[in-house]
């Protein structure tokens, strides 16, 4: 199992949480913060968010695909706890869109910009402002000021619902929504004068403590050649996936998946799964070999090749 990632993601803080919950074994390629990412590319088609899971010739793209997939292998601890109801799956969507959307804002004003990029030069802040600009063009992002006061109502609400009694947020163990909720907030922790906002939130000061505890687990680190000689090896074998009746698209079809709302970049590839919860395509690449790239289905669209 191997996870691309780079330290300063918030996504990637998440998939590594995960993966330290599940207390599985893992290796991690550390992949560039900004485009190009060759070898992110040559495994994904194209889907250059950051992280995605390696397994074999197997990628999974998105943190909520990559939730499910290490429940389906270790369904200890859960993820999706019965105590914690179907709304998890909600809040952490919340989380992961929502709340995101107004930390990055929030976190990225000039206050916050010295402890996020650490002493970078100003060459490297301009290519990343560039960078991000055109990965998420089409979006209306909020100004600083609007983050702020909109943090503060979200924080406020985390905070009462903790005082409610239960230890994470939807029960006394924690759920996707758990882990969706604190990446967000280790982003604001890294810039430690704008953190002041987390200050009066006391409930949710030592809940982010006991996630905190989770830990990251077993991880090595390895390179991005090693993980594509690796698919390249996998020799045809992928995991299994069926495309079912009924949902507009059959097997062997020619496809693109592309998500809807930030770094739209499309991966073509013949159509191997689809259910409600996933969609796969099958694609060969010169250094990776053949490749099945899975996405998750809420959040991606797929569209007949040439439609
Ligand atoms: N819905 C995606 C969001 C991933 C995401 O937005 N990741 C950020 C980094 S935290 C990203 O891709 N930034 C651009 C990049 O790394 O190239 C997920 O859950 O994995």
């Amino acid at each position: 199992m191997i996870l691309h990632q780079y330290a300063s993601s918030p996504f990637s803080e998440k998939a590594r949480l995960l993966l330290g919950y599940k207390g599985l074994a893992y290796r991690t390629v550390s992949v560039p913060v900004i485009a190009p990412k060759p070898d992110v590319v040559a495994l994904t088609g194209g889907y250059r968010k950051t992280p995605f899971l390696q397994i074999g010739a197997d990628v999974y793209c998105d943190t909520a695909l990559i939730a499910r997939v290490l429940e389906r292998l270790q369904p200890e601890p859960s993820l999706f706890p019965a105590a914690a109801g179907p709304m998890a799956h909600a809040l952490a969507a919340w989380a992961d869109s929502t709340l995101f959307w107004t930390v990055i804002p929030y976190t990225m004003q000039p206050a916050g910009l010295a402890h996020i990029f650490g002493g970078a030069p100003p060459e490297a802040i301009k290519a990343f402002a560039a960078d991000r600009a055109a990965f998420t063009a089409g979006m209306r992002r909020l100004l600083p000021h609007d983050a702020a006061t909109q943090l503060g109502t979200y924080l406020g609400w985390l905070d009462q619902q903790l005082g409610r009694g239960s230890r994470f947020l939807l029960a006394d163990v924690p759920c996707i929504a758990d882990f969706s909720v604190f990446h967000c907030l280790w982003y604001v922790r890294r810039a430690p004068p704008l953190a002041v906002i987390l200050e009066p939130h006391r409930h949710l000061d030592a809940w982010y403590e006991r996630m905190q505890a989770i830990g990251h687990g077993r991880a090595e680190k390895m390179t991005g050649a090693e993980a594509l000689a690796l698919a390249a090896s996998a020799d045809g074998r992928h995991a299994p996936v069926e495309v079912l009746p009924g949902l507009g698209f059959e097997a062997g079809e020619a496809v693109t998946v592309a998500a809807t709302d930030y770094g739209t970049d499309p991966v073509a590839g013949t159509l191997v799964g689809l259910s409600a919860d996933e969609v796969a395509v099958r694609r060969s690449d010169e250094r990776a070999g053949t490749v099945v790239v899975h996405f998750p289905r809420i959040g991606f669209q797929i569209r007949k090749a040439g439609g």
